[in-house]
């Protein structure tokens, strides 16, 4: 098993396709070899920059990521993008968008395009795509790009795993910014004003700088507005560029080597539960005290407490 694993993972090093999309599978299913794998790759690791990309839907961010993926390419950056859709329960219209895609990128081995959706998670969508990105950057991708619809708690989780962080707005959508989760805002490094071809640019522009100016900057960041017309190229270069600039901001203040160690304690506490959970209710015994239990609380014949020490007592946690 473990020759195979190491073999396995020299494969993925090398940027062997086939072993990195076994992998990214293995991942997604939650497959018993997963993390033997992850665990082998994990030393080689680390060198990735993460961009994360969200916006409503539509906004444009495929069309971005493309561009920004082809701006690297020129530059011989080896580039992994993964799409996420956390509304959807398969990946079949994703799919149909990576085809689309890879149609521009053919028979360019530097980029490797993944989609993936909720289907089949167990270990929450965000999780996986970490895995995935830990995949990526263990075969040379300095440059990967998560692209994720924003509309709720799942994606800001997903944009959180990147080192920056693009919001996408469009003009034309009504109170853009006031019906935008805030949320996001927050968590904004850049800001993406796409489509800037159309009516309504400048307005939201002025919009955007007014909210920003009430806003303090994050660790002396003021998150720029960049104008692009991703259909076009235009602005992509600006965008690198902002990217560069941000990514230089936070290695000079150590507020990357901060927020990473912040990251991995998340990480760590995520896999802890989800180890602890996999341990208490472990097989289909498990998942059938664990329903038995919760009528038994609500139907008031049981309080919770005394719930979850009998799944305890019924564990060997301490592995
Ligand atoms: N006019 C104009 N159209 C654009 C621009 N960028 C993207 N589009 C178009 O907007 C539509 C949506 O673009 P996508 O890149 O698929 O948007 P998306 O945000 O990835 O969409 P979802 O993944 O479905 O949320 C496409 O028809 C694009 O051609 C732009 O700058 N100007
Ligand atoms: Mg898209």
């Amino acid at each position: 098993m473990s020759a195979l694993i190491d073999r396995w993972a020299e494969q993925v090093r090398s940027c062997d396709i086939r072993a990195v999309s076994r992998a990214i599978t293995a991942i997604e299913n939650h497959a018993a070899d997963a993390e033997p794998l992850l665990k082998s790759l994990f030393p080689h690791t680390g060198a990735a920059y993460l961009s994360g990309i969200t916006g409503a839907p539509g906004t444009g961010k495929s069309t971005i990521v493309d561009r920004l993926a082809a701006h690297y390419r020129k530059a011989n950056q080896r580039v992994g993008v993964i799409a996420v859709d956390p509304t959807s329960p398969y990946s079949g219209g994703a799919i149909l968008g990576d085809r689309i895609r890879m149609q521009s990128h053919a028979g360019d081995a530097g980029i490797f395009i993944r989609s993936m959706a909720t289907r089949g998670f167990l270990g929450g969508l965000s999780r996986a795509t970490a895995e995935v990105a830990l995949v990526l950057d263990a075969a040379g991708k300095k440059r990967i790009l998560i692209e994720t619809v924003g509309v709720g708690q799942d994606e800001v989780d997903i944009v959180r795993l990147a080192d920056c962080v693009l919001v996408v707005l469009v003009p034309g959508l009504g109170d853009d910014i006031q019906s935008m989760k805030a949320g996001l805002m927050e968590i904004a490094d850049i800001f993406v004003l796409n489509k800037a071809d159309r009516e309504g640019a400048d307005r939201l522009e002025e919009q955007l700088h007014a909210m920003l100016s009430l806003v303090m900057p994050r660790d002396g960041w003021h998150p720029p507005v960049i104008r692009t017309v991703a259909t076009e190229n235009l602005g992509i270069e600006a965008l690198a560029g902002a990217i560069e600039k941000f990514r230089a901001h936070f290695e000079a203040s150590g507020q990357r080597e901060k927020k990473h160690r912040e990251h991995w304690k998340n990480r760590l506490l995520d896999l802890l539960e989800a180890r602890l959970v996999e341990q208490v209710l472990h097989g289909t015994e498990g998942e059938k005290k664990l329903d038995r239990l919760a009528a038994e609380v609500s139907q008031r014949r049981k309080d919770p407490y005394s719930a979850v020490s009998e799944l305890l007592a019924g564990a060997d946690v301490l592995r």
